[in-house]
């Protein structure tokens, strides 16, 4: 810590990296009943993407059963779990959403 000890090689002090928060992917995850229009508008609402980029991420979804709707730190991702599970859920769809730590 920069206040005390432990000291490191010739007295330099070790300061543990502050910054570099782990960030985590909103993995959207594919299923057989939820409309490909509603899953654009998730893509929209929640992970402010253009139609274009909803799209393809929608389709990148469909094709290869799962894909990164964004990457947040842990906070702010498992807010957006939060919000695509409800909204779903209200919505009598079974697309979920889930956590993935990066890297
Ligand atoms: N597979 C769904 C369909 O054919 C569309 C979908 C895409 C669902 C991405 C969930 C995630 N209607």
């Amino acid at each position: 810590y920069p206040f005390s000890s432990p000291e490191g090689e010739a007295g330099v002090q070790i300061v543990p990296k502050l910054d570099t928060p782990k960030m985590y992917k909103v993995i959207l995850l594919n299923d057989d009943y939820t409309p490909m229009d509603f899953v654009v508008l998730v893509l929209r609402r929640f992970f402010t993407k253009t139609e274009e980029q909803a799209t393809e991420i929608m389709l990148d979804v469909h094709k290869k059963g799962a894909g990164i709707a964004g990457v947040y730190s842990l906070e702010i991702a498992e807010m957006k779990v939060m919000q695509v599970n409800q909204f779903a859920q209200l919505n009598k769809y079974p697309l979920k959403s889930t956590l993935e730590e990066e890297s």
